[in-house]
């Protein structure tokens, strides 16, 4: 039988189904969550008790908000650059490190080299910090096997990190994040190896639910980008790209053409590629981490994506390279910061339009029937609190498919 919960005198913080633009995140104060199982059956405004015949629990008009999306993340891989920051702190770029060898492919090198029970046991700490601050959806990419062998495993320990742990993790196939060292000089073989092999051979298993791919000239040109889209377009496989990071390649407007989830990074995407985007309805995700720690000076194009309504996600982007850092809050506070983002921007940023840049605005994102039971209950009057007080973390509840989970 179905365990039926209400959630009484909730102060909901949501985005709401319709996705208003205008309207990111809305508030709804003093209301009932009905759960039935895993989902969320009802949100009514307050009723007496004996309304309900279940399990009731007051709660007193605390802050009540959608589970938390990280919707971009590296987070399995073995081995750590720090001695590469070393570096970069020096002055020497991160695609001069790139080029000698280093950065991805030094990743990619330990990652082969780990087993599974490692990279699990690497990846664990990174996972619970994450949980802890609410997250209860999070996408991890491949990208430090390339090979297939290497990028199975990858997707295999995510399956068991998801097992064990109360999140749901959407597993996303990056192999073409750099082309591996032992393809150094013919680039264009890897590309096929990809088309021909690894990508075919992995969706058969069903072994994950997007791809992405890494334009730029340190990573994959148009033409193999557009070879790799090819394929996965052939195959119905869901499209994603690390776009518009370090230059302006055109890579956004390829992930539109093929109706691409989302463009990531962007902080290089003009008006042509916000236009591209716009008509496929493509979401733009913003990693302020990655930004930040790239010492970057341009900004992606906040005024223009919101002229053209163009739904903006935020993520940690959690990685090795670029982005160290496991704080969903903290990237939320940065993209306020840094891109000038509202609060309500930001809070949408990590849980409807981040559903939104993994597809799955049918079931996650927001506090409505019909939606997933994953509640986040803050000791915390407004959502600005969360993100103000970096830190503090005033998680209280963490629902989990309607169960409590901290
Ligand atoms: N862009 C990034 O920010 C990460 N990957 C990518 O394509 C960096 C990954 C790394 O340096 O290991
Ligand atoms: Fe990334």
């Amino acid at each position: 039988m179905l365990i039926k919960r209400v959630l009484q005198n909730a102060n909901i913080a949501t985005s709401l189904p319709t996705g208003d633009y205008h309207a990111p995140f809305q508030y709804f104060p003093l209301h009932d969550i009905v759960i039935e199982g895993a989902y969320i059956k009802a949100v009514l405004p307050h009723q007496p008790a004996s309304t309900y015949n279940c399990e009731i629990e007051d709660l007193q008009g605390a802050l009540v908000t959608a589970g938390l999306i990280d919707c971009h993340t590296h987070l399995i891989f073995a081995g750590n650059r720090a001695h590469e920051w070393e570096r970069r702190q020096q002055g020497i770029p991160y695609s001069q490190i790139a080029k000698e060898g280093g950065g991805i492919n030094q990743t990619v090198k330990a990652t082969r080299q780990a087993s599974m029970e490692e990279l699990a046991s690497l990846a664990q700490p990174r996972l619970q910090r994450l949980i802890q601050e609410g997250v209860t959806t999070i996408e991890c990419k491949t990208g430090y096997g390339l090979n297939l062998e290497d990028e199975r495993k990858q997707l295999l320990v995510a399956d068991q990190l998801a097992q064990h742990y109360p999140i749901e993790i959407i597993k996303t196939l990056l192999s073409a994040h750099t082309i591996p060292s032992e393809f150094k000089n013919n680039p264009d073989d890897y590309v096929n190896l990809i088309c021909q092999k690894i990508i075919p051979t992995l969706w058969q298993e069903k072994a994950f639910s997007a791809i992405d791919i890494f334009c730029e000239t340190v990573g994959f040109s148009i033409a193999q980008s557009t070879k790799i889209l090819q394929t996965a377009k052939a195959l119905g496989i869901p499209i994603k790209g690390h776009t518009e990071q370090l230059s302006n390649l055109g890579g956004s407007a390829l992930i539109a053409s093929f109706n691409g989830l989302s463009v990531d990074h962007i902080e290089y995407l003009d008006e042509q590629g916000i236009q591209a985007i716009k008509q496929s309805n493509t979401t733009a995700v913003l990693l302020p981490f990655a930004y930040y720690f790239l010492r970057e000076k341009q900004c992606p194009p906040i005024d223009l994506l919101r002229q053209y309504q163009v739904p903006i996600a935020i993520s940690t982007d959690f990685n090795p390279g670029t982005a160290p850092f496991t704080s969903i809050h903290w990237a939320m506070n940065m993209a306020c910061v840094q891109f000038g983002l509202t609060i309500e921007e930001a809070w949408a940023g990590v849980t409807w339009n981040a559903a939104k840049a993994l597809g799955l605005t049918h079931s996650h994102g927001c506090i409505a029937p019909g939606y997933l039971a994953d509640l986040l209950v803050w000791d915390a009057e407004r959502p600005v609190d969360i993100i103000y007080e970096v830190g503090s973390n005033p998680l209280v509840q963490r629902i989990f498919r309607g169960k409590n989970t901290l």
